[in-house]
């Protein structure tokens, strides 16, 4: 139903914070930066093809992956814009291989750290396809008033206090999540603002599609083999074959997993056997919105959002998505976990 009037992003979340008389107010203004920044990219995503701004920036990250100018600017941007934001003690991203601390006063006394990955799906830059920016904001642990520490970066998703994604896509949307809920907000262009579109998001409990790059399947599990072959099964009375979606970007096949059911997985193989998506960046914070949302996230040993991280950049496989697929796929999986 068309709404009467438009809900600005800020003003809903300045409505959700009265209803907790001690909150502060810090967080709104974070996630409003986090909107501003992914305004700014947007514009640069939306005019990518007409300026000298496609293709790889002629570096690579501390990952070893190519970087491409899109990331660069991308991640520019927001590391700027939280130096700049008195809220954020610091911030730690895919591109940069050591977290950053803000050192100036207000920094130091600021609650707050966030993780990034700019632009997640760079390998689709080029063609169009949809891309993003993922955060997850977490409360710091070290003491305030002193720069923040390695420590408030390595903590579990399940101390999340917010996380959510910018999408390039048909449109442009910010979804984010607080223990809440999960609320989606589109970008109408003609007033740069981004208006409640999605209230209350849900991830149905079922779904009928399965998105994985099954051209990696020779390198599976069994239990991982044999989840596939149930997935293209032919039981008509359970919905399956269930179709095959894959678009290689995880906001993208995400976003579509989180509104329309399914389940979207990214396993260990041989080749990478610890897989190839990172926790703190990727996976915790698209756990949190999906559990969030009444979806599920689990790796091979667990709950994603329990994982304790030892490391900034770690990687785990993550089965993601409706619930009941999500149980389902990890009956196979946990079965005959060894990759191989
Ligand atoms: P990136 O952070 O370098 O863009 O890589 C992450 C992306 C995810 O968006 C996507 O789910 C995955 O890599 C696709 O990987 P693959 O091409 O191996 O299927
Ligand atoms: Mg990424």
């Amino acid at each position: 139903m068309p709404q009467s009037k438009l809900i600005t992003m800020d003003e809903f979340t300045i409505q959700e914070t009265r209803k907790f008389p001690q909150a502060t107010g810090e967080l709104s203004t974070l996630l409003r930066d986090i909107g501003l920044a992914g305004k700014i990219i947007n514009k640069q995503v939306r005019r990518a093809g007409l300026e000298d701004i496609l293709g790889k920036h002629g570096a690579t990250n501390v990952q070893g992956e190519e970087q491409m100018k899109l990331d660069v600017y991308s991640n520019d941007i927001m590391i700027d814009i939280f130096m700049n934001s008195p809220e954020c003690a610091g911030i730690a991203s895919e591109e940069n291989d050591d977290h950053v601390c803000y050192e100036d006063t207000f920094s130091a006394n600021s609650k707050y750290v966030v993780l990034f990955d700019p632009l997640d799906g760079s390998s689709n830059i080029d063609v169009n396809a949809p891309i993003g920016t993922i955060f997850a904001i977490y409360r710091r642990v070290s003491e305030l008033g002193k720069p923040c520490t390695k420590e408030d970066f390595l903590q579990p998703g399940n101390r999340l206090m917010a996380a959510g994604y910018v999408i390039y896509g048909s449109s442009t949307m910010m979804v984010y999540a607080t223990k809440l809920g999960v609320n989606g907000f589109t970008l109408e262009p003609s007033i740069g603002e981004f208006c409640l579109s999605h209230p209350n998001i849900k991830c149905p409990e079922n779904g009928k599609i399965y998105s994985i790059n099954q051209g990696n399947s020779s390198k599976y599990s069994d239990g991982m083999k044999a989840y596939l072959d149930y997935c293209m099964e032919n039981k008509k009375e359970e919905n399956r074959p269930y179709s095959h979606r894959y678009i290689g970007s995880m906001v993208g096949d995400l976003h579509r997993t989180l509104i329309k059911g399914g389940i979207f997985m990214y396993p260990a193989d041989k080749s990478s056997t610890k897989g190839k998506l990172r926790l703190q960046y990727e996976c915790n914070p698209m756990a949190f919105i999906v559990e969030a949302a009444g979806g599920k996230a689990m790796c091979n040993t667990g709950n994603i959002l329990d994982i304790v991280p030892t490391e900034l950049h770690q990687r785990t496989p993550i089965f993601i998505g409706s619930k009941n697929m999500v149980n389902k796929a990890m009956e196979f999986v946990m079965e005959k976990e060894v990759v191989g």
